[in-house]
């Protein structure tokens, strides 16, 4: 990804999961913006953008972090939101027999007594893949990936769900259900 992609896609990040208000825009509850309204609210806020940049950004995405409606006109983050104006309908899903969390190496000693939480988001996010973990604990310190027993907690009555890009969702994962994989 550009620079210049990679910066769009921190601010359509923020503005789809965290901070709509921040530039007047409204989203459903499916977190969909009207794109116009997007670029309206953007301009306002001294950013220009247009159709077909947040197109090639939301189609350049690594992590296909949002989704076009089929019409060309609407644009959502598929996951990772804190603004309690929007609530998606997730698909819920059976879990493969792990999933992997990635974190850093200071919250553990809190994550072992608490279990996972969502923090500011809406839920908590959990990958098939070790190698993504990685990267997403290395944000905030010294990276630690832990093995979470998802099948065994959907066995247990926990709700899993799958975003649209892959990323597992849940609402919270208890302490007995964390390991660590590599010492
Ligand atoms: C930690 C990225 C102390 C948790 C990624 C994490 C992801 C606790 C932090 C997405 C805790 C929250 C989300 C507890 C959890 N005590 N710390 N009990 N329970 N934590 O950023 O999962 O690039 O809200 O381990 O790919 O890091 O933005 O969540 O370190 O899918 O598209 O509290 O963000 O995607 O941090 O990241 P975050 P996350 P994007």
């Amino acid at each position: 990804m550009s620079k210049q992609h990679a910066e769009v896609s921190k601010f359509l990040s923020y503005v789809l999961r965290h901070e709509p208000q921040a530039i007047g825009l409204t989203l459903d509850s499916e977190g969909w913006a009207d794109l116009g309204a997007l670029i309206d609210g953007a301009r306002q806020s001294g950013r220009m953008l247009d159709a077909d940049l947040i197109r090639a950004v939301a189609a350049s995405s690594d992590k296909m972090r949002f989704a076009i409606s089929d019409d060309g006109l609407r644009i959502r983050a598929v996951q990772g939101h804190s603004t309690a104006s929007v609530a998606i309908t997730y698909a819920e899903k059976v879990p493969p027999e792990f999933l992997y969390h990635g974190t850093a190496t200071r919250f553990l000693e809190s994550i072992m007594r608490e279990g996972l939480k969502p923090g500011e988001r809406q839920h908590v996010h959990l990958s098939e893949d070790v190698q993504t973990t990685t990267a997403v604990g290395s944000r905030y310190g010294k990276p630690a990936v832990l093995r979470i027993e998802a099948l065994r907690m959907h066995q247990q009555g926990f709700k899993y769900f799958q975003a649209e890009n892959g990323v597992w969702l849940t609402e919270h994962v208890p302490a007995s259900f964390v390991a660590m994989p590599h010492p």
